[in-house]
């Protein structure tokens, strides 16, 4: 059909309407492009040596974390299976996508996982917001958790003139320091070096200002999503030793993602979960 998208050599589909592409590969269900259609200016980072042939997560766009976030599951795989398996488109417009990924068709962990579930993301263009949701359902017969996030790499021209507002006031714990509990009483998130917190029950409304640019993403987040993790790498050994990852990248974007870290997510049998984001911008 007219949606059909290739991303690398990942199948996908393109969502369109009069100001904005996006393309979604059925690979990890991951939002890979999104875009202005007038000047083709991506919205979203992705990296140049990003892999797009299905043999590891896309690095950039939204990479959907299910059933872990990080390592805060039971899964050997850092952020789940949701972002290394092929979905299935189930539903499709030209301005609306959902892919579904069942128990069994997963790519690893699914029995460490465990869960009966059903996954949905749906992907949706909404003028020049683009909306983000995820849904999971149990389809078993016993109870599941999971942790989640929908790991959003926001394109900026310069993360040193980037800030974050949103979280004065929020408890992080603190990747850099093993997960130390802190309070942010700044007004807002900058980035001079490596940045890696996992805010708990964040307001659910934060901006990204590229100051640099004249740009204001604004990510406003279901309650379903408590919590929100802020991330630039900066330039260290893990940074140079990201093969889908250049050395000054780290430059060109800014991570904020929605997530439910701190409580695990339970679905008792025959209940849906839902979380999504929306994600919009104006000049500043
Ligand atoms: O969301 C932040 C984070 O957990 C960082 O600690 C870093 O590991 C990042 O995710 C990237 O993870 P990935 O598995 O995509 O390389």
């Amino acid at each position: 059909t007219t949606h059909d998208a290739l991303v690398g050599t990942l199948p996908g589909v393109r969502l369109e309407n009069d100001t904005h592409v996006c393309e979604i590969t059925r690979f990890g269900a991951h939002v890979a492009s999104w875009r202005v259609k007038r000047t083709s200016d991506e919205l979203l980072f992705r990296s140049k040596l990003a892999k797009l042939d299905g043999t590891k997560a896309i690095r950039g766009g939204v990479p959907v974390c299910f059933p872990q976030f990080s390592d805060m599951g039971p899964c050997a795989q850092s952020h789940g299976f949701a972002r290394t398996s092929v979905w299935a488109v189930e539903a499709l417009s030209a301005t609306e996508v959902t892919m579904v990924l069942r128990r069994g068709d997963e790519a690893g962990d699914g029995d460490a996982f465990g869960g009966d579930y059903e996954a949905r993301f749906t992907a949706t263009l909404d003028g020049d917001a683009l909306r983000t949701a995820l849904r999971v359902t149990n389809a078993g017969k016993s109870c599941f958790e999971f942790t989640s996030a929908l790991h959003t790499y926001f394109r900026v021209s310069d993360c040193a003139k980037t800030k974050v507002r949103g979280l004065r006031g929020t408890t992080y714990l603190d990747n850099l320091r093993a997960r130390a509990s802190a309070k942010d009483d700044e007004d807002a998130v900058e980035f001079s070096g490596e940045v890696d917190r996992i805010y708990t029950d964040a307001p659910s409304v934060l901006t990204i200002d590229d100051e640099a640019l004249g740009r204001r993403f604004r990510v406003a987040k279901t309650s379903t999503f408590p919590d929100a993790v802020v991330w630039n790498p900066a330039l260290t050994d893990k940074t140079r030793g990201m093969s889908d990852f250049g050395d000054e990248e780290y430059r060109e974007m800014v991570c904020v993602e929605v997530a439910g870290v701190k409580d695990k997510i339970t679905v008792e049998p025959g209940e849906t979960w839902e979380a999504s984001q929306t994600i919009s911008y104006s000049a500043i």
